[in-house]
């Protein structure tokens, strides 16, 4: 009679750590849902990248520094307190080899201009828009105002 009764208990142990572990299996599948991919950032790809730039004194913050190839829309805001402008070109030299023509980037020499938004455009607290097609490289994005390039105002993009 006493060992039935232990056997009894021990059979009931086991069964209870069998059944809370068996619970906890069971448990963790229904924790990790299985929508993950719903917020996708690559959803509207097929229309084109949209870049937010932000300019100050004295750099560019943009959104994004790699996107893929194809129409690239850099919707540029100028938060600085005085006129910028934004010059896209597309060159393959690094930061330092970059040529300079006074207090200038020398941008002829510098690369190939793919688009620009000019300082009249680019009034202080101005957003504008600027639309352009570019295969995949290294794009240097400028302000070429005087001293603007030197005291920082470039930034890169990655296109692949
Ligand atoms: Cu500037």
């Amino acid at each position: 009679m006493k060992t039935s009764i232990k056997f009894f208990f021990l059979t009931a142990v086991v069964s209870l750590l069998w059944a809370c572990g068996n619970d906890t299996a069971q448990t963790t599948p229904a924790n990790s849902p299985t929508a993950t991919n719903s917020n996708s950032p690559n959803a509207t790809s097929t229309a084109g990248t949209k870049i937010q730039v932000t300019a100050t004194e004295m750099k560019f913050q943009l959104s994004q520094s790699t996107v893929p190839a194809g129409p690239v829309e850099f919707e540029t805001t100028n938060k600085g307190k005085i006129p910028h402008e934004m010059v896209v070109i597309k060159t393959d030299l690094p930061l330092d080899k970059l040529p300079l023509e006074g207090d200038k980037l020398d941008e002829d020499k510098a690369g190939k201009e793919i688009g620009e938004i000019e300082e009249d455009d680019l009034k202080s607290g101005v957003t504008k828009t600027l639309k352009v097609n570019l295969t995949p490289g290294k794009y240097l994005i400028v302000c070429n105002l005087p001293g603007h390039f030197k005291a920082g105002m470039r930034t890169f993009l990655t296109v692949q």
